[in-house]
């Protein structure tokens, strides 16, 4: 079973940095949706705790973060490629820069404009989701500061379209463009109606990116319920990894270990290693609902430690 079958929710920003990779490269995806806050009841059965959105699963196999569900996208369809040859380097480099730093900035002004319409439980879920307040009032108070901070770091983006290119390294979009567009769209979606509103408006040549980004569209989404998914992983095996023997880390193959995101969502996701090389670490796990599968996360961002 090959199916790329993406866990998220439309108003996801990371799921339409993975989205708008699919439209890329042309893909037919199948799409579960899954709640926005927790809990998650029939993705933790996959994940083992990992609880963000979005979660790719192939078969048995499941990628956590989209730092992983990007390559594991390239590995499945290489072209038109993500990584740019020659520029691979650059275009995660770019991507990670992006999803620490702008996304937290864009987060902050989206919610200081429509924190206060938001439920209470999104508030206290997102709250112990980040362990920063999610009150309304703290939310918009702080939203100036997010938006200086979206504005000064946006402006390298634009800076990097100075030069006429029409995509941030080069004549065609890549992994650090798919990356921009996920705060970029979540301002424009969120406040705007899909218009350039504040910061964007002083950014002209970022928001005609935008409307190029937007044309390349999702790919070709057939929905696909949370049941039929577990039984997918259910009725495949995961594909087989193996562990560099010689990694700095000097773990080994067959330890127990718990993987913990270091930034938000921290909860650690405990399995026995089966899988390590410089961009990811995978561990085996057994769910009565999915039976045997492999989780998988990329290196930088995870810390990991001995179960
Ligand atoms: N580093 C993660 C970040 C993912 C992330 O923060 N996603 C947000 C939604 S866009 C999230 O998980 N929010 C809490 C939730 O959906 O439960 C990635 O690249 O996938």
């Amino acid at each position: 079973m090959t199916d790329l079958i993406l866990h998220h929710y439309p108003t996801s920003p990371f799921s339409e940095k993975v989205r708008i990779a699919f439209g890329l490269k042309k893909l037919g995806w199948k799409s579960v949706t899954i709640p926005n806050i927790m809990p998650k009841p029939d993705l933790m059965p996959l994940t083992g705790g990992y609880r963000k959105t979005p979660v790719m699963q192939i078969g048995a196999d499941i990628y956590c973060d989209t730092q992983l569900i990007m390559l594991e996208i390239e590995k499945h369809a290489p072209t038109p490629p993500l990584l740019p040859p020659g520029k691979e380097g650059e275009a995660r480099a770019l991507a990670m820069w992006i999803d620490r730093n702008i996304f937290w900035a864009a987060v902050g002004i989206v919610m200081g404009a429509i924190g206060d319409k938001l439920p209470e439980a999104f508030h206290k879920d997102r709250s112990e989701f980040s362990g920063r307040s999610f009150e309304p009032a703290k939310l918009k108070a702080a939203a100036p500061i997010a938006a200086q901070q979206t504005y000064a770091q946006l402006v390298l983006a634009e800076e990097m379209l100075g030069d006429g290119r029409a995509y941030l390294l080069g004549a065609a979009p890549s992994l650090a463009d798919c990356a921009l567009y996920n705060p970029v769209w979540f301002i424009k979606e969120r406040l705007g109606g899909g218009k350039a509103v504040p910061p964007l408006d002083r950014l002209p040549r970022l928001t005609a990116w935008s409307e190029r980004m937007k044309a390349i569209g999702s790919g070709n989404p057939t929905e696909m319920s949370a049941a039929d998914a577990l039984a997918v992983a259910k009725a495949a095996k995961p594909a087989a990894c193996s562990v560099d023997a010689a990694d700095p880390s000097g773990l080994k193959a067959g330890q127990k270990i718990s993987i913990t995101p270091d930034d938000t969502g921290k909860v650690p996701v405990t399995g026995t290693l089966v899988g390590l090389t410089p961009d990811h670490i995978s561990i085996s796990r057994n769910d009565e609902r999915v039976g045997d599968i492999v989780v998988h996360f990329p290196r930088a961002g995870f810390i990991v430690t001995p179960a």
